[in-house]
């Protein structure tokens, strides 16, 4: 359930409040779960981490 609040948090700030869309992928990751997100971490690699978990392609990612 914690999971779940956390996302819809972060996922709810613009756009579909659903859908995590890179600069909110960008924030949850950067505030949540620093230990995944070196400093090196740069825009091209939120892009591309948004990129994987974007089955549909919609440049959102949903919580599924
Ligand atoms: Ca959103």
């Amino acid at each position: 359930a914690a999971i779940v609040c956390t996302f819809q948090e972060y996922a709810g700030r613009c756009g579909d409040k659903h859908k995590l869309c890179q600069a909110e992928l960008k924030e949850l990751l950067q505030r949540e779960l620093p230990t995944w997100t070196p400093m090196e971490f740069r825009e091209g690699d939120y892009n591309k981490f948004l990129s994987v978990l974007d089955s549909d392609k919609d440049g959102e990612v949903d919580f599924v």
